[in-house]
């Protein structure tokens, strides 16, 4: 039976400050042969996906962009990394062409009208923010202070954070932000006293801010470092161009710091729309790479499993309804009914149910990881809407550490 090829292109980082293309290609090719292997799902056609590594830059993934252009028969495209999503989602609308992000978090991307054709798995890092507070009111922390890397996921994540800070009247105390080099904003943290600090940049900036706190000595029993999650599986002794820490020295920095993440493994067993569970999809991930779980992206792996049959499932629709066997771009037609179709998505997937809200985007649970003897432990996990808080493991501290100097009152006899 002749069968006719639809392409997707793929923007995957396999280097850079977030590789998730390491786990999430795999994960995603894992779909497109789910789906091309299902009798009931776009019969007749054939999904192929177009690779491409942006390395997680934002001028190298539009030059790939560009060069996926080329062929007219691309009118869908996933992506991965904020910082190329954002240029890329920015001007796809003009060629015809659905984005829709596995791997992009940043809080900017939640806006239809610059970002028209935009829809993504991934959540939006607004929502570790409430999490984030949670912590600082069980502790009884009110002095925050925030670094972040001048990139606007992270500066939209840090605004937002702001606006939270402030309506539940707790102090900014220093809001730093850095480009290559994090020196100079790191000893800003050090010349306020800040004790409780989030940080927020990619994986590779991590190491290069986490070095300098070591030498400023704002690690130990009386600093917080809030981090962000998804970074990749000993993050911390990757070598890192320009960053002369010690593995010791970096390990004792990380040692007892938070982080945040969305969930992105349905937290059901339940059979999910490819027949699999998540259990039956971890495992055959597995098989695909060796040590899959090392890998960069391995969290974000069923948000790209999911991107795949989100866009297989429109498309499914958009050709039944559209009964045309134009696959291009040209004409906008499958543009405008794919976007009908995203809109209206509601399907079990490995990272949950998958519904995009009206920017797009989708809602989720959250977690908070603690770095405890150099391994990450588990220490509950919270949704922000249903403000559910479940406890997993308890903190292995005498007490928490106290967000200001003590003043010690002295009574003269
Ligand atoms: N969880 C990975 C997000 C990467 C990014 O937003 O660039």
């Amino acid at each position: 039976v002749a069968t006719t090829d639809i392409f997707v292109g793929g923007i995957f980082p396999m280097s850079g400050g977030w590789s998730g293309g390491q786990a999430c290609y795999p994960a995603a090719q894992m779909a497109v042969e789910d789906v091309n292997n299902r009798s009931d799902i776009l019969q007749g056609y054939k999904i192929n996906l177009v690779k491409k590594d942006s390395k997680c830059d934002a001028g190298l993934g539009t030059r790939k962009f560009y060069d996926l252009l080329q062929d007219s028969r691309i009118f869908t495209l996933l992506t991965g990394c904020s910082s190329v999503s954002t240029p890329i989602a920015e001007s796809a609308y003009l060629w015809n062409i659905n984005v829709m992000a596995y791997g992009a978090s940043s809080p900017a991307l939640s806006n239809r009208s610059r970002f028209p054709s935009f829809f993504r798995t991934h959540p939006s890092a607004n929502l570790h923010n409430p999490t984030r507070i949670k912590l600082f009111q069980m502790f009884g922390w009110k002095r925050i202070g925030i670094i972040s890397q001048g990139s606007e996921v992270f500066e939209s994540t840090a605004k937002d954070l702001r606006t939270r800070l402030i309506q539940e009247n707790m102090e900014i105390v220093t809001q730093q932000s850095f480009h290559a080099d994090p020196k100079v904003a790191v000893q800003n943290l050090k010349k306020v006293d800040v004790r409780i600090i989030v940080g927020l940049f990619y994986e590779g900036a991590a190491r290069k801010v986490m070095c300098e706190a070591f030498k400023e000595k704002l690690f130990g029993n009386r600093y917080v470092w809030f981090l962000i999650g998804w970074y990749k599986h000993g993050w911390h002794k990757v070598p890192e161009k320009g960053v002369d820490c010690t593995e010791d020295e970096m390990a004792d920095t990380v040692e007892g710091h938070f982080t945040t993440e969305i969930l992105m493994l349905n937290p059901t067993n339940d059979t999910t729309v490819s027949g699999m569970n998540t259990q039956e999809f971890l495992q055959r991930l597995s098989n695909t790479t060796t040590d899959i779980h090392l890998k960069g992206g391995y969290e974000e792996a069923p948000l790209a499993y999911d991107a795949i049959w989100a866009i297989a499932i429109a498309l499914n629709n958009s050709i039944q309804r559209l009964q045309t066997s134009d696959l291009t771009r040209n004409n906008g037609l499958i543009l405008n009914d794919m976007y009908r179709s995203l809109n209206a998505s509601s399907f079990t997937g490995i990272s949950g149910t998958v519904v995009f809200d009206s920017d797009g985007s989708r809602m989720a649970w959250t977690k908070v990881e603690r770095m405890e003897n150099g391994v990450y432990k588990e220490i509950l996990i919270y949704h922000a809407e249903k403000k559910i808080m479940k406890r997993i493991n308890k903190i292995n501290w005498k007490q928490p550490p106290k967000d200001r100097t003590m003043t010690v009152k002295r009574t003269l006899k």
